[in-house]
């Protein structure tokens, strides 16, 4: 009998090549996965952190789209795992591995073409994951119902309100919870039989024991109809006529205390914002602060933020904000914000809900509310933003629920307009 915990006999293979378009010019340069959260992270080091700290230590990141950014970010990041101790994180960039083929098809297809170094890992079993959601969970709890159950595939799952899971791959399952039904994106989705408001949407969080799930890739590969992909194509197909198991969320979540299970997509610029700002509250929903869950990332080596009153007196000071290393802030009043690293602000300027990603500067007497600011931005003296009546409002991106968000190609237009 084997007795290795399962995570020892498993690797994480973490699907990072979708752009996420519906971050707007936030992903214009760079993949979803490698947009900046929380202060210091990347979105793809919620799944690469819950992995390492479930115990798995053999790790693939398959890219694709604009991803100099995110390799750039896991070679300086996470590159302590060591081939002497048996650890591993390859970066898969879809890169013409397979001989007519040079770009991944599908999410399906980016593990097929890289079949040849998940078999040199020698695993059982493989966990694809997501590379673009924020959640801490352990996936051992989950490849032990896989191996409990054994069933063909386990699909992470959790209760979302009905009309949002348009987005989803949605399910319907029998009372051991085994999946009887999946609909990928249904136009109008099922609600539960407990509750027909709410539907059972996949997580795109898959467990496959790895001799199962390479030959289903290698018959796959072959299927000239099939659009290669998870939630399309193989997992409808071992739904029918295979063993597909839910997984609930709530099982694996890692949470603090009573706090609710805490998962988002931060798709959409509002989603990104809001779930920044969220953590400017007293006692957020996502501890980023328990050092048994810690989110690894790439730190840069800067030294502490800095406030200063500046030479007329005027205060620097943040108050219910969040304030990464390297930050000088000077005479600035930053509320309710969250600034990421080497970020500078200057006399007079007011911050307040802003997101401010690494290596911005705020010039003078700028007032900026609402808003997301991309890396490296200069943001010009007496620029105002999020108030009422202002007519700059047409050189950004304002969204449904009024945020703002505020590129360097943005402020150039803006710039060459005055
Ligand atoms: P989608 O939200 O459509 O549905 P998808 O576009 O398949 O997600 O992307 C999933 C992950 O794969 C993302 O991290 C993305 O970056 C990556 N990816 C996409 N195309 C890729 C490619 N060609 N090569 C490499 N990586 C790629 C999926 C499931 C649904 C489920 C949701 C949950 O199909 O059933 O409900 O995820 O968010
Ligand atoms: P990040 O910190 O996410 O790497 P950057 O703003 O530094 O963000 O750059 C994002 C991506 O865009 C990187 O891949 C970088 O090499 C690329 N990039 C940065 N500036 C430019 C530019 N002026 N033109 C084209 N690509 C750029």
């Amino acid at each position: 009998m084997d007795n290795r915990r399962l995570g020892q006999r498993s690797m994480a293979f973490v699907l990072a090549g979708g752009r996420g378009s519906r971050l707007k010019e936030l992903t214009d340069r760079r993949v979803k996965p490698a947009v900046y959260f929380g202060g210091k992270a990347r979105i793809i080091d919620f799944a690469l952190s819950n992995a390492m700290n479930s115990g798995i230590r053999k790790m693939a990141v398959a890219t694709q789209y604009k991803a100099h950014s995110l390799i750039r970010h896991c070679q300086r990041g996470w590159s302590f795992f060591r081939a002497e101790r048996n650890e591993f994180l390859d970066i898969l960039p879809a890169s013409q591995r397979m001989d007519d083929v040079n770009w991944y098809r599908g999410t399906a297809d980016a593990v097929t073409q890289n079949i040849d170094i998940v078999d040199s890992y020698g695993v059982d079993y493989i966990v694809i994951l997501a590379g673009d959601h924020i959640y801490k969970m352990d996936y051992e709890i989950m490849l032990q119902e896989h191996v409990e159950s054994g069933a063909d595939v386990t699909i992470g799952c959790l209760t979302v309100p009905r009309m949002e899971a348009t987005a989803f791959g949605v399910m319907h399952v029998d009372a051991q919870d085994r999946i009887t039904d999946f609909l990928e994106k249904p136009a109008d989705p099922p609600g539960t039989p407990e509750d027909p408001e709410v539907a059972l949407a996949s997580m795109g969080i898959y467990v496959f024991s790895w001799p199962y799930l390479r030959e289903l890739l290698t018959n796959d590969a072959a299927d000239n109809s099939s659009s290669h992909d998870f939630g399309n194509d193989l997992i409808p197909d071992i739904v029918k006529n295979g063993k597909a198991m839910a997984h609930r969320f709530d099982r694996s979540c890692v949470r603090a205390g009573g706090a609710p299970a805490y998962w988002k997509d931060v798709g959409t610029v509002d989603a990104f914002w809001r779930a920044n700002i969220d953590l400017t509250d007293f006692t957020p929903e996502l501890d980023l602060w328990d050092k048994d869950w810690p989110i690894w990332t790439y730190s840069e080596s800067v030294p502490p933020a800095k406030f200063i009153h500046d030479e007329k007196d005027r205060r620097g000071i943040a108050i219910s904000s969040m304030v990464s290393g390297g930050c000088i802030i000077s005479g600035t009043e930053v509320r309710n914000s969250l600034l990421f690293t080497n970020v500078h602000t200057n006399s007079y300027a007011v911050l307040e809900n802003a997101v401010v990603l690494p290596r911005v500067n705020v010039g003078r007497r700028a007032r900026l509310r609402n808003v997301v600011i991309d890396s490296g931005v200069h943001i010009p003296e007496r620029l105002v933003v999020g108030e009422d009546a202002t007519e700059d409002a047409r050189f950004f991106r304002v969204s449904d629920k009024g945020v703002t968000l505020i590129t360097q190609p943005m402020i150039d237009a803006w710039k060459a307009a005055h």
